[in-house]
């Protein structure tokens, strides 16, 4: 290797330390088995990552290594969005249709006026083959919970929260927590084992404030007894959540990782702190106040390698000494 052609295995040893071994990282977010097969212009269905009780209509906008930028029919590029190839927030045309679930269609149609086949004709367009696409080996539809229970779950977007919850839908593995009376937006997907939802009773057996239902009439006396008959709702039961053991990533282990305020890019970078279930991530060579908290199992975060691996560019720290981005193997 030439002597200035930058690599991991010489920044490990200048800046002493580890890379995070490969070990502490989950399936998708490791070295990845198969091709990235999207190629720019197929058309799929996904979930909006704002939105994420709606499925869209989304064509491949860009495709770098394994990842692709993802576009919503008819809408700005601004709401444009990256994923890993192997994403299961992506599906093929005509997914929604055999799910009963509701597929927002392009800016411009009305609801009950799209239709795949006419619309694919019309665009000229490929429907992305569905072999691109990931099939989970076990879909273990998670035991005990079903659509309509309620829970105690972190609103996401105001992490100090524990709120009432309901699981809004069910799809292979995973759970839809939805805020009772509160928009969509706060809805996310997790599976049995997030440790952001809690059996109801929670919050009252560890003293931690609990976030009712919004506008909810008294919620200074707040009853879990009185709002599950209220609302004609069964709680989740405790035996169904399965709280996943603490990740093992340490400080200063070195890795990849997606940059949040340009999702194109991924940088080198460095675990700062962690939580049980959360690393802050700092970008080298960049200030501290873009560090940011990501769950340990997000898939945005890669092993040192994957870039190169998969074809990606990767973003050396500022003042690096030479230009190329991608080390050769
Ligand atoms: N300050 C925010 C808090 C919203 C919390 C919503 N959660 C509970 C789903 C607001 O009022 O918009």
């Amino acid at each position: 290797a030439k002597k200035n052609v930058w690599n991991w295995m010489t920044y490990l040893e200048e800046e002493r330390m580890p890379a995070a071994p490969l070990k502490l990282f989950k399936e998708s977010q490791s070295f990845p088995q198969n091709k990235n097969g999207f190629k720019v212009g197929m058309k799929l269905e996904g979930l909006d990552p704002e939105h994420p009780s709606l499925f869209c209509v989304l064509s491949v906008a860009e495709v770098q290594g394994y990842r692709l930028r993802l576009h919503f029919d008819g809408y700005s590029e601004f709401y444009d969005f990256w994923v890993n190839a192997d994403s299961t927030d992506i599906h093929p045309v005509g997914w929604c249709e055999k799910t009963g679930h509701k597929v927002l269609p392009p800016k411009g149609y009305k609801d009950g006026e799209f239709n795949w086949a006419s619309y694919l004709k019309t665009c000229k367009s490929q429907a992305a083959p569905k072999n691109l696409f990931k099939i989970l080996s076990t879909p273990v539809t998670p035991s005990g919970f079903r659509v309509g229970m309620k829970l105690e779950a972190v609103d996401k977007k105001n992490p100090s929260l524990m709120c009432v919850a309901t699981i809004a839908d069910m799809l292979d593995n995973r759970l839809l927590v939805h805020f009772d009376n509160w928009g969509e937006s706060y809805d996310y997907w997790c599976d049995a084992s997030s440790p952001y939802i809690r059996p109801v009773g929670y919050c009252q057996e560890t003293g931690t404030p609990l976030t009712t239902p919004a506008e909810y009439k008294d919620f200074k006396s707040f009853s879990w007894e009185k709002y599950l008959e209220e609302t004609g709702s069964q709680a989740a039961p405790a035996r169904a959540f399965k709280l996943r053991p603490a990740h093992g990533f340490q400080p200063n282990m070195k890795l990849e990782a997606v940059d949040r305020r340009n999702p194109m890019l991924i940088r080198v970078a460095t675990i700062t702190e962690k939580d049980d279930h959360r690393v802050k991530v700092h970008f080298d060579g960049w200030d501290h106040a873009f560090d940011f908290w990501v769950d340990a199992d997000s898939p945005d975060i890669h092993p040192m390698g994957w870039c190169a691996k998969t074809g990606h560019a990767l973003q050396l720290p500022p003042g690096t000494s030479n230009a190329a981005s991608m080390p050769a193997g």
